[in-house]
């Protein structure tokens, strides 16, 4: 598909259903299911310069074909496992801890990258030091409200002070598309690691691969390549 024909979602078979919205931005705007003018108006006044035609720009993508809806006042994140205070967080609640503000390039394993977004979330370090891990933690796992993916870090991974639990993008809110209101950001690893609309932060024993690494992409998704795999997930390239 060519960046200057107006299109609809491409799509590609990653065993089960990848649903790869890839836009194009051309005269006509955006075609992009029911969402497209949501998604124009958002992003118009957000990452614009990330969509232009040949410009380094975002894909969207879902792995079940469609993105959930989550009315801000209903968002609840909860945190439980190994932890001493499992909770229960609002996006108030989270707007009211810790912030970190930072710009990153944005990369996707299959080669497509965005550099200098904007990113503003409370550090996961700060709700798993609330929580107060519990013994025998060895890892982190992560729950989508689309209830497809998932993904995981070891404790160490999440105590990097990068890595965020993100509602702000482009210095607005999170849209749906982008995994809003609340998505995971690990800045040091590859995209996949980024989970989309984040319902849970479970303390496990061990890490649990999460739907793109049951697919061939590396559990440790460092940008740096230090997993030692080439080309991670050719279904894609
Ligand atoms: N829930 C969920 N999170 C997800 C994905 C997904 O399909 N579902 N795709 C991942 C991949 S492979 C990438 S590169 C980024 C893409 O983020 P974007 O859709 O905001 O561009 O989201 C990641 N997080
Ligand atoms: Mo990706």
């Amino acid at each position: 598909m060519s960046a200057t024909t107006p299109s609809s979602p491409e799509k590609v078979n990653v065993g089960r259903r990848l649903f790869l919205g890839l836009t194009a931005l051309g005269a006509a705007g955006v075609v992009f299911g029911a969402d497209a003018q949501n998604f124009v108006g958002k992003t118009f006044g957000s990452g614009f310069a990330a969509l232009l035609p040949g410009g380094d720009r975002f894909r969207i993508y879902s792995i079940t074909g469609s993105y959930p809806s989550i009315k801000p006042k209903q968002f609840r994140l909860k945190v439980s496992g190994l932890v001493n205070q499992p909770a229960t967080f609002t996006l108030a609640d989270l707007q009211a801890m810790p912030s970190l503000d930072m710009v990153k390039t944005f990369q996707c394993v299959t080669g497509w990258r965005v550099p200098d977004v904007p990113w503003r979330g409370v550090p996961l370090s700060h709700l798993l030091k609330s929580a107060g891990i519990r013994p025998g933690a060895g890892a982190i796992s992560f729950d989508s409200y689309d209830h497809a993916d998932s993904e995981s870090l070891t404790i160490e991974q999440a105590h990097l002070a990068d890595v965020i639990v993100a509602y702000e993008m482009y210095r607005a809110p999170i849209t749906r598309e982008h995994g809003g209101p609340v998505r995971l950001l690990v800045p040091q690893m590859y995209g996949y690691k980024s989970l989309k609309w984040l319902s849970g932060i479970r303390v496990v024993d061990r890490v649990q691969p999460g739907y793109w690494e049951l697919n061939g992409y590396p559990v440790n998704g460092w940008l740096d390549g230090t997993t030692g795999a080439t080309n991670p997930h050719p279904q894609l390239s």
